[in-house]
Parts: structure tokens; C-alpha cells; sequence
């Protein structure tokens, strides 16, 4: 594994523990962290050093290998219970790598002064027991398992398949076989034959626990049998320098597999279009949309008819007020500049949503929830929950003011209505003037009256209460007959009052049908327009508020499996 690629899996390690933190189960995010973290550390400190430690159990013979191998007395062998808690380390060289052994936290370091040697630059390890009844013991050898570049296991024929060590530490370590050795030490306490035997078990256990890459040697730190050997693997990985790296590796393995299996492989979902539909159109049901389109629609209605109608009628119209305004939607769209401009505080007057909508937004969240998160870790399914409610607080104002700065199209399409209304008012006119002219002879009979004593009945005037009693009719005709000759005036053989009177009222009825038919068209097309304009400003209120969020988590863990792929 060369230290380039070891980068490249250390950066993919860390991306994939920084994408998982807070979706996936704390513990191997923070192991994938830890490694990361530790391997920089030590890439930083020296590539030229190989840390190499001796690990084992209490009185295997660790101290008594340290110095075969080493050719010292550093270490202390077979001393009595408690020994102490501290490794302690030599080094060959011309001087100590002392960062390197302050962040190895050794504190009992000798240096062996030698020039270019088999063992330049090896910093050798005495580890205190793994099995030792002191806490302490235990968590220096389990920190250091942690830092050193390759371990050598040094076990003896008693308890060489103790489950304390199996367990422990090698199963565990089974990524790192290729940087640890098992020596079997004590070798001059079997006849061959055992010895033989004892091999054979312990390699088949070393199999079997997926060690199948790590050394096996017989050795005696008495004799001196098999130590020349084990010297020899030491001074090759010593030259190789690529213990560091591989370990590392090998760390980055074993991180990047627990990460991997807290992210699931099961295809990470979508949004389908027919999730974004249903959550599209219960928004919009829930804002308010149905009723805008309504309003819309009424309120071309009222005010094509006010533009275009009766001049009686719409007089009377006045009093209604207009179906938009009373939404509090921009009634004209020269106003939506402005409704844009305060976007952010753009209000409508629209009803709030009622329960029903409101259970049937929460139903689409929940699809849409349901739709994306089906299959994924249970971290990951609570991250996409959570995103998919994250706007939750600001949506409703968000809805309302896409709706409130939407361009209905309110302000054009109208423009026959002027055209329409100065139609309407010559054909008022002329019914108004056909109206009195009909009426002229009973004016001018008015005129013609002398004056004559007020006539009292029953203390009431007699005309006004002959009038008061309805038979106005008769004196109409009593009265027409004294009228005086006025000319007839005919028009095409009709008499012109008449003519103008029914020209001005069937005209304005037909003009009022005519334009009532084409101002329902408009309606119908403004609250069309305005359905599918506000349809797309609540998608895209849904899409950036609630989809949006749920797709960056879903596309987080994507993220998340590919560096961890990268990572392996
Ligand atoms: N017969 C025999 N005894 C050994 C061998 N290695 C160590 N010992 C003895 O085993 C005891 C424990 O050795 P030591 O090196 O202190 O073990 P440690 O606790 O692992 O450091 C000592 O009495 C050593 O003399 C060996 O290869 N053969
Ligand atoms: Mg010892």
C-alpha cells in the first residue's frame, strides 16, 4: 500500500465520517474519525522511524525477547507482580525521536546509539501485560495497539490459545494481520514433537480468526532458538519502511468497514415526480389555492360587468365589493412589482388552512417521507424525516407570500371593456331619450294646465292621492288624450320615441348578454392561468422548503457510501 494511496483512502475515510456524523450510530464515526485523526498525526511525525512493539500475556516472555532481540538488558525480565504500567522503548539511532515518543506516550526511552545499521531508526517496544489485573496496564497496552506500526505477539505453550488474547485482541486486529506477528516463545519447553503440534493448533486458530496474513514463529528467548529469524523480519520491515503505512491502511480498512455497514446498501431512494405531485397538490389545497382561483374567477366576472354592463346595473354593483381585493391579493398587476419588493411580508387575507387541509399536508409529508426513506439506516431514515420538517415553522408564510406576490394576470385582457361601456352608454342614452320623447306630450300637457284650486280629500291633495291610490294609468290616458298635437316623428315606419326606446334597452340587454358570454370565457381562462401560475409558485415553495432538504440528505448518504467505497 503505497503512502500516496494511503492519503487518498485517509481523505475518502474522513469525507464519509464527516457526511455519517449525526446520521449514522456515534461509535464508528467516531472511530473513523479517531483514525483519520491519528494516522495525520503520525504520517506528521516521521516516516523514517518503524515502531515495532512486543505484546503478550503476563510472563510469556515479552522483557526476555526485547532483549534477545535487542542485545540490551534494558528490559527487566521475570520480576515479580506488579511491574509498571509505562512501555518503555529503545531506539537505534543518533538520536531520539522524541515527538514521536511523546505522542507514543513512552516515558522510558534509551537510545542505542548506531549509524547505518539492520535496525536504524526501529523504536522496539516493551508493552506491559494485556492480561494484567491492573487497569492501568490494560489501557497502555490497548492505547498502544492503537499507535505502534506492527505488533509482535509473544505467546507461550500454556496459554498461547487464551481467549483473552484471541477475543480481545486478534480477532478484532484480524485487518491488521499483514503488520502483526504471533511468536511462539518457549520453544525449549516442548519436545518436537509438541512443538510441531503446538504449531499446527495455533495456526489452524490463527486461520480460523482470519489471520491466515500474519507470521507464526517458534522461538526461545532462553536458547536463543528462532531469534535470529523473527531478528530478520524485523530488519526487513525495518528497511521496507512501509510498516507505518500498512498499518494505517489497515486502520482505514477496518474504519472504513464499520462505517460502511452503519450506511446500508440498499438503493437509496428518490423523489418520484408522483410523490411531488401528491405533496404539490395538498399544499396548494392547504394554502389556499382553490380559493384564489375562485376569486380570480369571480372577481373577472364582477369586474367585466362593472366595466361592461347596464349603467342602471352596474350603479348598483358598486356596493359588492371585489372578490380579490377582499383576499387581499394585488387587485391590478402593476401593484405586483411592489408585492414583490416586500416579498417578505407580503400577506394575504386568505382563510387559514383548515384541519382538513391541514391533515392532508401532513399526510403528503408523510408519503414523501415515506416514499425516500424506505430501506435506509435507521439514522439516515431519521435524518431525511427531520429535513423533510425542517421548514416546517416558516412553510405557511412561505406559501402565502408566493401567493400573495403571484402575477394573477388580473391587468390585461380587458381592454374591450371601455369600448363595450361607451356602446352601453349611447344606447342608455338613446333609450332615455326615446323615453321622454314618449312621455313628451303628458309634459308639455303638465305645461299646459291652468292653474286651478287645490282640491282636498280627506286633507290630502286630490292629484296625489288619486296618484297615491295607482290609478295612474287612467289619468295617463285621460291625460295623453287632452294632449296637445306633437308631430309623429317615424323612423323606417316606426315612430322614433319608440325606435330609440327599444333600440336602447334591447341593444343594451344584447350588448350586456354579448359581453356577460365573453367576460365568462375570460374568467374561466384568468382562473386557468392563475391555477397553474400559482400551482408552480406553491412547487416551487414545496421543492426548495420541503424537497430540496430531503433530497441534500439523500444525496448526503450517497456521498457518504461512495467515499467509504473510496475509503476501501
Ligand atoms: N524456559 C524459558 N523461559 C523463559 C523464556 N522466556 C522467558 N522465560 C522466563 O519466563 C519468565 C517471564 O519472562 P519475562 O520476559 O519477564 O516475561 P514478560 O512478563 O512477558 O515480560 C522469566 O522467568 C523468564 O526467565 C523462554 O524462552 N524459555
Ligand atoms: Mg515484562
Amino acid at each position: 500500500m503505497s503512502e500516496t494511496n494511503l492519503a487518498g483512502r485517509l481523505d475518502a475515510l474522513d469525507e464519509a465520517a464527516k457526511l455519517s456524523r449525526g446520521r449514522s450510530p456515534e461509535g464508528p464515526v467516531q472511530d473513523a474519525s479517531d483514525i483519520v485523526r491519528r494516522a495525520g498525526e503520525r504520517l506528521a511525525l516521521s516516516g523514517d522511524h518503524t515502531v515495532i512493539a512486543l505484546a503478550g500475556a503476563t510472563g510469556s516472555g515479552k522483557s526476555s525477547s526485547f532483549n534477545a532481540l535487542s542485545g540490551t538488558t534494558l528490559a527487566t525480565a521475570g520480576v515479580t507482580r506488579p511491574t509498571t504500567a509505562d512501555a518503555m522503548a529503545a531506539v537505534w539511532g543518533t538520536e531520539l525521536p522524541t515527538k514521536l515518543l511523546d505522542w507514543l506516550e513512552v516515558p522510558r526511552r534509551h537510545l542505542i546509539a548506531s549509524g547505518q545499521g539492520p535496525y536504524s531508526n526501529l523504536v522496539l517496544v516493551d508493552l506491559p501485560d494485556h492480561d494484567s489485573t491492573e487497569l492501568r496496564h490494560r489501557m497502555t497496552v490497548d492505547r498502544m495497539v492503537k499507535l505502534v506500526d506492527m505488533l509482535i505477539w509473544i505467546v507461550d505453550p500454556q496459554k498461547y490459545a487464551d481467549g483473552a488474547l484471541h477475543d480481545g485482541y486478534l480477532k478484532p486486529l484480524a485487518d491488521h494481520a499483514e503488520v502483526m506477528v504471533v511468536v511462539l516463545n518457549q520453544a525449549d519447553r516442548l519436545t518436537p514433537e509438541q512443538l510441531r503440534n503446538t504449531m499446527v493448533d495455533l495456526r489452524r486458530l490463527l486461520d480460523s480468526e482470519g489471520l491466515k496474513k500474519t507470521p507464526l514463529m517458534a522461538m526461545s528467548a532462553l536458547t536463543g532458538q528462532g531469534v535470529r529469524e523473527l531478528r530478520e523480519l524485523i530488519e526487513r520491515t525495518v528497511r521496507e519502511k512501509t510498516a507505518t503505512a500498512k498499518r494505517f491502511s489497515a486502520d482505514v480498512s477496518t474504519g472504513a468497514e464499520a462505517l460502511a455497514r452503519t450506511l446500508g446498501d440498499e438503493r437509496v431512494p428518490e423523489v418520484s415526480a408522483r410523490t411531488r405531485r401528491e405533496l404539490n397538490e395538498s399544499t396548494a389545497k392547504a394554502a389556499g389555492v382553490p380559493i384564489v382561483v375562485d376569486g380570480v374567477r369571480n372577481a373577472w366576472r364582477y369586474r367585466g360587468t362593472l366595466a361592461t354592463g347596464w349603467p342602471v346595473l352596474k350603479w348598483l354593483q358598486r356596493f359588492r365589493p371585489d372578490p380579490l381585493k377582499r383576499l387581499g391579493l394585488p387587485s391590478r398587476g402593476a401593484r405586483r412589482e411592489q408585492a414583490q419588493l416586500e416579498a417578505s411580508t407580503a400577506r394575504t387575507s386568505l382563510p387559514k388552512a383548515t384541519p382538513v387541509q391541514k391533515a392532508q399536508l401532513d399526510g403528503a409529508l408523510r408519503g414523501l417521507v415515506e416514499a425516500t426513506t424506505g430501506g435506509l439506516p435507521r439514522g439516515w431514515a431519521e435524518a431525511v424525516r427531520s429535513a423533510a420538517r425542517s421548514n416546517d415553522k416558516t412553510l405557511p408564510d412561505e406559501l402565502d407570500s408566493s401567493i400573495a406576490t403571484a402575477d394573477l394576470h388580473m391587468g390585461r385582457g380587458g381592454g374591450w371593456w371601455p369600448l363595450v361601456n361607451v356602446v352601453q352608454w349611447i344606447l342608455f342614452l338613446a333609450a332615455v331619450v326615446g323615453l321622454l320623447w314618449l312621455f313628451l306630450p303628458l309634459i308639455l300637457t303638465f305645461l299646459q294646465f291652468p292653474p286651478i284650486p287645490t282640491v282636498y280629500w280627506w286633507n290630502i291633495p286630490a292629484p296625489t292621492l288619486l296618484l297615491g291610490i295607482g290609478v295612474a294609468g287612467g289619468i295617463l290616458v285621460a291625460l295623453l288624450s287632452h294632449s296637445p298635437p306633437i308631430p309623429t316623428v317615424y323612423w323606417w315606419n316606426i315612430p322614433a320615441p319608440t325606435l330609440l326606446l327599444g333600440i336602447g334597452v334591447a341593444g343594451g340587454i344584447l350588448v350586456a348578454l354579448l359581453s356577460r358570454l365573453f367576460i365568462e370565457i375570460g374568467a374561466r381562462s384568468k382562473a386557468n392561468r392563475a391555477g397553474s401560475v400559482l400551482t408552480e409558485r406553491i412547487a416551487a415553495v414545496t421543492q426548495s422548503q420541503v424537497v430540496q432538504p430531503v433530497e441534500v440528505e439523500l444525496e448526503r448518504l450517497k456521498a457518504a457510501r461512495t467515499a467509504v467505497a473510496r475509503a476501501r
